[in-house]
């Protein structure tokens, strides 16, 4: 009995060290997995309703150069790199089935998403381009990994074009009542969802600066007729990432 003690007693201490090994080379292996799937988010997604200049502005960034775009059915997908890190700028197809398709396949790995509107056709477009902003802002994925979002306010070289806060203004007034609509639609009687289709207090006006996500505004052209371009908005919340 006597000589038994100090093996238990080691034993003891061994069965310690090897839990306080074992708990840090979880810990380790966790942190990597966690590290390594954030790090695999390095898409940005050009998205927003057909016409509204994503594939322009697309080759603008990655051409640095005018193309004649044609009504895409395929994503044009290519390497950008910022100081810290390399991005994958993807350009989704507008057309309402292949945007959600797309959408679909690439918002797991999307770090941040560029919204693009026509600002010049904006106040006759306002219905689908809110509805299908809505329907990203209320994505569960989207809403657990909280990708940045740029409104990119495009056209900017028309002359009537609307402004970004006006632009803003634009898509909060109709986001105010398409959330109602949208969370009375649903069936679901999860009263989570519901929480989550109403994007904020429904009490109050909607207001962008409620969302979880970080959203940016910016103003851009694509083209103008006097051949110049400004995508610098664009290129800054890049860099800013
Ligand atoms: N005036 C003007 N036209 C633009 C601008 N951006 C794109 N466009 C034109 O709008 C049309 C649709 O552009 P595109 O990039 O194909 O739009 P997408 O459907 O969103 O990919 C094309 O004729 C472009 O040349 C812009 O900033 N100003
Ligand atoms: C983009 O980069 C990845 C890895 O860094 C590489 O595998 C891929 O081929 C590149 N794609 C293009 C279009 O250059
Ligand atoms: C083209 O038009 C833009 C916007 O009106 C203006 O800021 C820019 O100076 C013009 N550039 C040239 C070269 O005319
Ligand atoms: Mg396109």
């Amino acid at each position: 009995m006597a000589d038994k003690v100090p093996v238990e007693l080691g034993g003891t201490d061994f069965t310690q060290v090897f839990i306080a090994i074992f708990i840090i080379v979880i810990t380790l292996v966790l942190f990597a997995i966690y590290k390594k799937r954030k790090s695999s988010r390095q898409g940005i997604l050009l998205t927003g309703i057909c016409d509204s200049g994503k594939t322009l502005i697309f080759s603008q960034l990655i051409h640095n150069k005018h193309i004649q775009t044609h009504t895409s059915i395929k994503e044009n997908v290519a390497n950008f790199s910022n100081e810290k890190e390399n991005l994958r700028i993807i350009d989704i197809p507008g057309h309402e089935r292949l945007r959600d398709k797309f959408f679909e396949q690439y918002k797991d790995i999307t770090k941040g998403i560029i919204y693009v509107v026509d600002s010049n056709t904006i106040t006759q477009d306002v219905r689908d381009a809110a509805e299908f902003l809505y329907n990203i802002l209320v994505d569960p994925i989207i809403l657990k990994n909280k990708p940045n979002l740029l409104i990119l306010c495009n056209k900017q070289d028309y002359t009537f074009s609307k402004g970004g806060s006006a632009v803003k203004a634009i898509f909060e007034k109709e986001l105010n009542t398409l959330r109602v609509t949208k969370s009375n639609q649903l069936e679901s009687v999860d009263a989570k969802a519901k929480k989550a289709a109403l994007l904020g207090n429904p009490e109050e006006d909607f207001d962008f600066a409620t969302l979880p996500l970080k959203i940016d505004i910016a103003e851009s052209y694509a083209y103008h007729k006097n051949g110049t371009v400004d995508i610098e908005g664009v290129k800054k919340w890049l860099a800013r990432l």
